[in-house]
């Protein structure tokens, strides 16, 4: 008897470019959860025509043809002027700059310091995987500490290199009333999306910038394999790196 064989759709996000998949991250990296939460929230908010997606120089850039809509590439942490510029010029416009903690954080940290302050009407989503990955996996600003990476061989030392950046952290406290900041986390998809989608209405909403940092797995990089690798997102990254809303329109902070 013939053996019938069965295909199964993957479950997609409506705005995914289906002919790009699969993607071209390594197994197991974060980045494909991450925008498969970014694009479920484009869906639910039925606003795929309007959205420009920007990615970054590292791993981010592999998503430029992740969806089907227009979209740039640019390096260290430039996509975010790119976003601005675009977004000022066509209000209506829905402008995602995607990044890297190494381009947001580092190489172009004054992008984001400064589009924060000036409170611009764009969303920031930056994939905070503890290192360089595109390039080897070197110390980031993100890396823990104690964390082995290419150039921290023996850990990374708070005395030698300071302390890991705290992104949501930093934004919320230059970014004015109107801004929408949180860290979310791969780990928890559903709150994930919930973050991206209030990010992508306050944009929508004009009242300021927005922010979200997405905890996101690199098991190359780590050398882990895929029990490690989730144990080190759930243990070490989420307990240095709490989740949660740290500013959002309309919600003074006490104290
Ligand atoms: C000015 C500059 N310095 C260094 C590089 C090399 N470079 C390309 S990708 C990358 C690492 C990016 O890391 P990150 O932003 O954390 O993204 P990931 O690859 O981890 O997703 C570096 C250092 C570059 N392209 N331009
Ligand atoms: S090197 Fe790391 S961040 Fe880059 S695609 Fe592979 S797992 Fe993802």
């Amino acid at each position: 008897m013939a053996l019938e064989l069965k295909t199964v759709e993957p479950v997609m996000p409506k705005c995914w470019r289906k002919e790009t998949k699969t993607h071209k991250f390594c197994p197991g990296c974060g980045h494909g959860l991450v925008l498969k939460a970014l694009g479920t929230a484009i869906d639910e908010l039925g606003i795929q025509e309007r959205i420009v997606f920007g990615c970054d120089i590292g791993c981010s850039l592999l998503a430029w043809d992740f969806f089907n809509v227009d979209s740039v590439q640019t390096h260290h942490g430039r996509t975010t002027p790119v976003m601005t510029g675009i977004k000022r010029a066509n209000p209506d416009l829905i402008c995602i700059a995607y990044m890297g903690d190494g381009g947001g954080y580092a190489i172009g940290s004054q992008h984001l310091v400064n589009a924060a302050a000036r409170n611009e009407r764009i969303t920031v989503i930056l994939a905070n995987n503890t290192n360089y990955a595109m390039t080897g996996g070197q110390m980031a600003p993100t890396t823990l500490p104690g964390q082995k990476t290419e150039t921290s061989p023996y850990g990374r030392s708070i005395e030698q290199q300071g302390e890991p950046t705290r992104g949501p952290e930093m934004v919320a406290a230059i970014a004015s009333e109107g801004a929408y900041v949180a860290r979310g986390s791969m780990a928890n998809l559903r709150q994930l999306k919930s973050f991206l989608k209030k990010a992508l209405e306050t944009q929508m909403a004009g009242t300021g910038f927005s922010f979200v940092e997405a905890l996101s797995t690199c098991p190359t990089n780590w050398g882990m394999n895929a029990e490690k690798t989730w144990r080190f997102l759930e243990n070490d990254m989420q307990n240095y790196y709490k989740t949660g809303e740290l500013k959002v329109p309309g919600v003074k902070k006490e104290g």
